[in-house]
């Protein structure tokens, strides 16, 4: 194992309900270090970029509007096997499969509006990181 750096987004469904406080409290809980973060709200181009890679899938479409409808906070988290352990600490995209005590089926309103993103492998934090944060900034 290594320390790395991941990408963490708390997402606007999250926000809207007050539920950062007690989201990134289960973060620093969990041996995770904030190292970089910030409040702001997307734009269109700037969601329709971050999941480019979702572009061809049915609920694209719905999911940057959700993600433009409110503020979201992201974060740069340091830990020994951070990417993973942090999609671990999250639980499964869609909250009615995820386990208990994750942050998905604690806090989750659905599969779209799922309180929370996580970057999925050290190709995706390379890439997601510099999105939201300049090298000054982590
Ligand atoms: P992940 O966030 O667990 O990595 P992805 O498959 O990368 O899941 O999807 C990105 C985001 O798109 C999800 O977190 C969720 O907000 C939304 N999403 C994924 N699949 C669906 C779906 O089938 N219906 C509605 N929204 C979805
Ligand atoms: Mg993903």
């Amino acid at each position: 194992m290594s320390v790395e750096k991941t990408l963490a987004m708390i997402k606007p469904d999250a926000l809207e309900r007050g539920k950062q406080g007690l989201i990134i409290d289960r973060i620093l809980t969990n041996g995770f270090k904030i190292t970089a973060m910030k409040q702001m709200r997307l734009t269109r181009v700037q969601a329709e970029a971050f999941y480019k890679e979702h572009a061809e899938r049915p609920f694209f479409d719905s999911l940057c509007s959700y993600m433009t409808s409110g503020p979201i906070i992201a974060l740069v988290m340091e830990k020994e096997n951070a990417i993973k352990d942090w999609r671990d600490l999250m639980g499964a995209t869609d909250p009615t499969e995820a386990d208990a005590g994750t942050i998905r089926k604690d806090f989750a309103e659905s599969k779209e509006r799922n309180s929370s993103h996580g970057s999925d492998s050290p190709q995706s934090a390379h890439r997601e990181v510099p999105f939201f944060f300049s090298q000054l900034e982590r």
